[in-house]
């Protein structure tokens, strides 16, 4: 049953819904199932690098059959921030006026998607209209369940040193379910992004520098309970490198 009609949806505007994906088989064609039944005028695109685990054949079957559903199949490239970007520019040669991205293991719900939207649309009459809606755990009513106290505490400090060390006055940003007008691409440098994990705080800094109004949803985010996390030490260190760069450029006044 599709979740209840907000404004936006009654201004028909078109919206694709992205997800980038990284050994996702378990959960995507239910994913996509999901979406559709949120918001079935919406495109959905799916950006994956190359997962060994065939997700990208399984979208390649669904989309076959469904003219709504796109693949972005990367080559050679791996990189959640990377594929988000890709997904935007897509999105944007789609002529789309609003892509929504998500993660595709459902710890982001499908059936929020309609809230982040009609929050694009709720700025007071005098304001100019928020270009990003912000799936938020931190703000109330927005909560966080099934993560161990490790992930709670890493996510707490990237989160207070982009509030309180980068400047960006949001209180989730590290999160991946967000609602982006994609016009304000137009007024961001996104030369030397970061590619990886930290693309989420980095597009806030940028998105922030720039004047572009952002407003937090609640939302609650449930740890994944199929497939595993690819947010490893690895990765989490390059995050923590990205930020300090961007620290840096913080301080210098770039
Ligand atoms: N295309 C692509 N997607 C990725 C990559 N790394 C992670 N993802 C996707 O990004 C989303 C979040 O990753 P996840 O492993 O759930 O991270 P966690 O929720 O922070 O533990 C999921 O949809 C992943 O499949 C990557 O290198 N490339
Ligand atoms: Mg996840």
């Amino acid at each position: 049953m599709p979740a209840e009609i907000g404004p936006v949806h009654q201004a028909s505007l078109k919206i694709v819904v992205q997800t980038a994906t990284f050994n996702e088989a378990a959960s995507i064609a239910s994913l996509l199932t999901s979406i559709g039944d949120v918001l079935p005028s919406a495109r959905i695109l799916v950006i994956d690098d190359e997962s060994p685990d065939g997700t990208g054949t399984i979208v390649t079957g669904i989309a076959a059959t469904n003219p709504q559903i796109h693949l972005l199949q990367r080559h050679g490239q791996r990189g959640l921030g990377s594929a988000i970007l890709d997904g935007l520019h897509y999105a944007r040669d789609l002529k789309a006026d609003i892509s929504v991205y998500l993660d595709a293991d459902f710890s982001h719900d499908p059936a929020d998607i309609p809230r982040l939207l009609d929050a694009l649309q709720s700025a007071a009459p005098n304001d100019a209209p928020y270009d990003i809606a912000i799936g938020s755990r931190r703000v109330p009513g927005g909560r966080t369940l099934g993560w161990p106290p490790t992930r709670h505490l890493a996510s707490w400090l990237v989160c207070s040193f982009t509030r309180w060390i980068l400047g960006v006055p949001v209180k989730d940003a590290s999160g991946g379910f967000r609602a982006i007008r994609l016009t304000c691409l137009d007024n961001l440098d996104l030369t030397g992004i970061a590619e990886g994990y930290a693309f989420q705080e980095d597009f806030l800094w940028r998105a922030h520098r720039a004047g572009v109004r952002m407003i937090e949803v609640p939302i609650t985010f449930t740890n994944r309970t199929e497939g595993n996390s690819k947010a490893d030490f690895a990765e989490m260190l390059r995050s923590v490198a990205a930020l300090l760069r961007i620290a840096w450029k913080t301080w210098l006044g770039h």
